[in-house]
């Protein structure tokens, strides 16, 4: 499979469970608008069968480069990004990893046990990432533990190996000369965003503005029913020039620790 195979198996499955993101995708392009991704990103646990590590692998074997390394000190996440060696349009890679070992001990054995029961040749499928949930994601009550620690935990046994969420390069669109005007344009359309800590993340200064929707509301069926649970959102980025001229190419870990709540249960209520 090459970059542009797999990039586009990526958005088939996001824009499935996803309906929102490629409505707001057509939207733009009736408006004349050529898409280009900033980045698209990638959660797991850092269980040492499934972490960064193992997921980078692919990206890497299709001429990737790690770059920054970020951490998430109260949701306990690290983060890595990878930006392509020599082809300036393909997205940056974002890969994410709940840090298990900062976890509680119940969360830790859950998490394991999950794990445990799925077929361990599955892991070292070169395609993992896009293998969503390799273990049987049917029970509520399993979800509900993980949410009541965990927001990113509980999405993650739901969803697992995809794409969690792709993001528009706002500098690429010619309609829109700010975040602002974009946002006001996704809201005078009807699409709700993630305001928390500000609509836009980020400042000019940080050379990086951010934005998302909330994440749709997805059917799952769980041995106890069938109930909404958030899925993926649409993220956009504008990216500022530094000194030297070149946009910046990094993440802003304090706009992103933001950004992952677009997942979050509590925010949907608020919608
Ligand atoms: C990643 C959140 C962070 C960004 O652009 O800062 C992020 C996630 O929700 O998995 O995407
Ligand atoms: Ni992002």
């Amino acid at each position: 499979m090459d970059k542009t195979q797999l990039l586009s198996k990526l958005w088939e499955q996001y824009a499935e469970i996803t309906p929102s993101a490629k409505k707001i995708h057509d939207l733009l392009e009736q408006k004349g608008e050529e898409i280009k991704n900033d980045h698209i990103a990638i959660r797991t646990f850092n269980d040492n069968r499934i972490n960064i590590t193992v997921l980078e692998r692919l990206f890497v074997n299709l001429g990737y480069e790690a770059k920054g390394e970020y951490h998430f000190e109260s949701k306990k996440l690290f983060a890595k990004h990878y930006e392509h060696a020599t082809d300036q349009n393909a997205p940056r890679i974002f890969i994410s990893e709940l840090e298990l070992e900062k976890c509680s001990p119940e969360l830790q054995a859950t998490v394991k046990n999950i794990l445990d029961s799925c077929d361990q040749k599955l892991f070292d499928h070169p395609e993992l990432v896009l293998s969503g949930t390799v273990w049987n994601a049917n029970s509520h009550a399993t979800y509900q533990f993980l949410l009541a620690e965990s927001e990113y935990a509980a999405w993650m046994y739901v969803y697992g190996f995809r794409a969690n969420h792709f993001t528009i390069n706002t500098n690429a669109l010619k309609g829109f000369a700010t975040l602002q005007d974009l946002n006001a344009f996704l809201e005078d359309n009807g699409w709700k965003l993630n305001a928390s800590g500000g609509k836009i993340k980020g400042t000019p200064e940080q050379l990086l503005e951010q934005s998302s929707t909330l994440a749709d509301l997805h059917i799952v069926n769980f041995e106890e029913g069938a109930l909404e649970i958030p899925s993926c959102y649409y993220e956009f980025a504008l990216r500022y020039p530094m000194a030297n001229g070149e946009l910046y190419q990094g993440f802003i870990a304090s706009s992103a620790d933001k950004i992952f709540e677009s997942t979050d249960v509590q925010l949907q209520h608020n919608k």
